[in-house]
């Protein structure tokens, strides 16, 4: 008999879907195995200076190999599903030209084990691992990527599409654009600032092309998975209020408003005028199944000093809790963000799917091999809450994915951040359930039972 509480705990509606994420560089390792070819992330990882602790992805968590043990994880957990992404790189490792087969394969391999276990694939295209061979032709500076991307979803869209419940063609373009080419803080490490307009078209691009190529290979629900967050102003300062509008636009809006609208801010066309082609809007605006929403923090925004390069400033913000990570915990801003996203874009907004959330506390095990991750657990359940609040004022919020299933390889911090349910030894790549894994096994077993 299961005595574990159900109340107590958060509650969503009947069949809302709980899920975990994840990303192929972050996770799966053999980095050369079965023909994949080289990342920017290979490539970046290898300059000296760009990771903390010098580390890169080339062995991670060896999910590679060890899939099926981090899916009878997840069957344990009682997930309904898990965000994956696929290593362009694997599938060509050159970024064009034929599929390769043990690329594929794996995948396959993959996608077959989670359907065996009950947990259905969202499956991200782009999650920033671009093949070296494009990045050398310009990578997203390029128009020509865009075609490229859009063969490789044919061949993803074919191979998968009888398989993946939901596609997401990028995630985060505008974490790409920012922290890839113009502060440079992540792969390829272009500090283009303004000038790195080009890439946020052609990733649009990129979105609107796969999105048809995987509905013409049979694919049912495609959507995407932006970052978002409310941005607040350091003052009532007109100076303060208008750099946070700027931006607002800049983060919010400047893909949001392309794929859902077909247009970008009023404020930020200017910046596209030389580089959008006849029918590109169209291209961009397709219709979309979901809307995924990446979510960790808001942001305070003031007007910039006299000497800064950008036209606005993030300020400090006080008050709240904060990750180890130094993110402040304000789980209302994620219901804030939520009921906002629906009064901008009303009938144009579809479900909305929460793609990621979480948070860095990198305790690890105690002596005896527990992981005592109790502000995780307060930061999910308050973030649940917040959730269940939005879907009560009606916000259409159909499932909510943690960032992460497991601790990874977190970009430019290497290893030293840690968001999973599930700890990663490194050397020994040992997996130990945390405390939160357990309640939010809890949790997803007390809406199980709530349905009767
Ligand atoms: C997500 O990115 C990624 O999709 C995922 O791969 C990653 O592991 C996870 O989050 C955790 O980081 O103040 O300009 O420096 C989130 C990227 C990083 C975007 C922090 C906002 C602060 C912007 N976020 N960033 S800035």
């Amino acid at each position: 008999p299961d005595s574990r509480p159900t109340s107590g705990l958060p509650q969503l509606p009947p069949g809302f879907r709980f899920g975990t994420s994840t990303a192929a560089y972050q996770i799966e390792g053999a980095a050369t195995e079965d023909g994949k070819g080289p990342s920017i992330w290979d490539t970046f990882c290898a300059q000296p200076g760009r990771i903390v602790d010098g580390s890169s992805g080339a062995v991670a968590c060896d999910h590679f190999h060890r899939y099926a043990e981090d899916i009878a994880l997840m069957k344990r957990l009682g997930v309904g599903g898990y965000r994956l992404s696929v290593s362009w790189p694997r599938i060509q490792p050159t970024g064009s030209g034929p599929a390769n087969a043990k690329g594929l394969a794996f995948y396959d391999r993959l996608i077959d084990e989670l359907l065996a276990n009950d947990v259905q694939p969202m499956v991200t295209l782009y999650h920033w691992d671009l093949p070296q061979a494009l990045e050398d032709d310009g990578g997203w500076l390029n128009r020509a990527t865009v075609d490229r991307f859009a063969e490789y979803a044919a061949i993803l869209g074919e191979r998968f599409a009888d398989r993946v419940e939901h596609w997401i063609p990028v995630n985060e373009p505008n974490v790409v654009m920012t922290m890839g080419y113009a502060s440079g803080m992540h792969a390829p490490g272009r500090e283009l600032m303004f000038d790195s307009m080009p890439v946020a078209h052609h990733l649009l691009l990129a979105h609107g092309r796969a999105a048809v190529a995987l509905r013409a290979a049979g694919a049912t629900s495609v959507g995407c998975a932006n970052n978002h967050a409310p941005m607040w102003p350091a003052s009532d300062d007109a100076a303060d209020v208008g750099a946070t509008k700027l931006f607002d636009a800049l983060w919010n809006g400047m893909f949001s408003e392309p794929m859902l609208l077909g247009r970008y801010p009023a404020d930020l066309a200017p910046l596209f005028e030389d580089i959008v082609q006849d029918g590109d809007m169209a291209t961009i605006r397709q219709p979309l199944d979901f809307y995924g929403v990446n979510y960790y923090n808001p942001f305070k925004i003031g007007a910039a000093g006299e000497d800064s390069e950008m036209p606005f400033e993030f300020r400090e913000l006080l008050g709240y809790p904060v990750t180890d990570f130094g993110w402040p915990v304000v789980p209302d801003a994620l219901r804030e963000w939520l009921i906002l996203l629906r009064a901008r874009f009303r009938a144009a907004l579809p479900p909305i799917y929460i793609t990621e959330s979480g948070c860095a506390y990198n305790m690890g095990p105690d002596e005896h091999g527990v992981v005592d991750d109790q502000p995780r657990i307060d930061y999910l359940d308050s973030h649940l809450r917040a959730v269940a609040t939005a879907v009560q004022r009606g916000v259409d919020v159909r499932g909510y994915y943690t960032w992460s299933m497991m601790d990874n390889f977190e970009w430019a911090e290497g290893f030293t951040q840690r968001f999973g349910l599930v700890h990663v030894d490194y050397e020994t790549q040992k997996r130990t359930p945390k405390r939160s894994f357990q309640w939010y096994a809890d949790v997803i077993a007390a809406q199980t039972k709530s349905l009767g």
